[in-house]
């Protein structure tokens, strides 16, 4: 009985209330990432029509040697955002890094990524700070040159304004003459982004989808999972894509204990993913007190990674 009082006066509970009672219908995006929705992203990363991880991967081994220009003696690089097997040992090891700091909202994500990392580099010293990164947070005293990392073009899933106030608390956290080496999806072909962002494989469709599924799960939801259907869609004018989960038919249903009742063709739009030209990256970059100082991207200009600094 107290669990489920909890459960549904939780964040979530009122943030898919408040978002499923607004005429246009909203999910916040952060609520994708539960066990599952983890592991679906994580597939979505192998996709072949999903090109951000690859070629990040690809821009990071490639100008590793620009990278270790930038980075003084003794480098810190702290990370916002649980880190990844790949990505982030290549960080460390273009800029020879000393030590790594951590920062996640999930303690238990931050405590697995970090434990692999300290398993597999004895010589590294591994600090895990949870804590929420949208604020300025305090970072224990550290030696030599910081390097932020903030990568998979996650700003992207930010309104302008917050990615913004974002990159400002970055600057807060990491203090004066530090760097910041973040990935930047880039403006494209409209058909390679809808490709993207609706997989021939339905893996996409499937991480959208499992949304309505957690519902169901933690919320008491009755939500006919199969009256839903993804769409990913391209907004030129807001330089986005767009995700929405479109009801095929009239439906009503229960979440957190209320009802609610959709029109066949209406949406729940969940997710936004914007895509900055080179341009538009700068001004983002000098908005929220940022220098520009580097940029590489791929030979076909699929992706961005910058290098700032305060
Ligand atoms: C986490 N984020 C950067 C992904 C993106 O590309 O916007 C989330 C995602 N949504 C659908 N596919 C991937």
């Amino acid at each position: 009985m107290t669990e489920t009082l909890t459960r549904l006066d939780s964040p979530f509970a009122r943030d898919v209330v408040r978002g499923l009672a607004q005429h246009r219908k909203t999910i916040p995006a952060r609520y994708f990432y539960d066990m599952r929705g983890s592991e679906l992203f994580e597939e979505i990363t192998q996709l072949p029509e999903y090109y951000p991880t690859r070629t990040e991967l690809g821009l990071l081994r490639d100008h590793a040697a620009d990278l270790a220009r930038f980075a003084g003696r003794h480098p810190t690089v702290i990370e916002f955002g649980a880190g990844s097997a790949t990505k982030t040992p290549l960080l460390l090891d273009a800029v020879a890094a000393q030590t790594y700091v951590g920062i996640d909202i999930s303690a238990d994500f931050l405590e697995e990524s970090t434990a692999a990392l300290s398993a597999s580099r004895p010589g590294l010293e591994v600090v895990a700070v949870p804590g929420d990164f949208t604020h300025a947070l305090d970072l224990p005293p550290l030696k030599g040159e910081r390097i932020g990392f903030f990568s998979g073009s996650t700003i992207g899933n930010f309104e302008h304004r917050a990615a913004v106030d974002l990159l400002r608390s970055f600057r807060a956290t990491l203090g004066e003459d530090a760097l910041l080496v973040i990935a930047i999806d880039t403006r494209k072909n409209p058909h390679l982004l809808e490709a993207a962002y609706d997989d021939a494989a339905g893996v996409t469709a499937e991480f959208n989808l499992n949304l309505l599924r957690r519902i169901n799960r933690e919320l008491e939801g009755t939500i006919p999972v199969e009256a839903f259907e993804h769409r990913a869609i391209w907004h030129d004018g807001l330089g986005r894509i767009e995700m929405h989960l479109v009801a095929r038919e009239d439906v009503t249903f229960e979440a957190a204990g209320e009802h609610f009742a959709m029109r066949g063709g209406e949406t729940i739009h969940t997710e936004n993913s914007y895509k900055y030209t080179l341009p538009e990256a700068r001004l983002l970059a000098r908005t929220a007190g940022w220098e520009p100082l580097a940029f590489w991207t791929d030979e076909r200009e699929m992706f961005g990674l910058h290098v700032w600094t305060t």
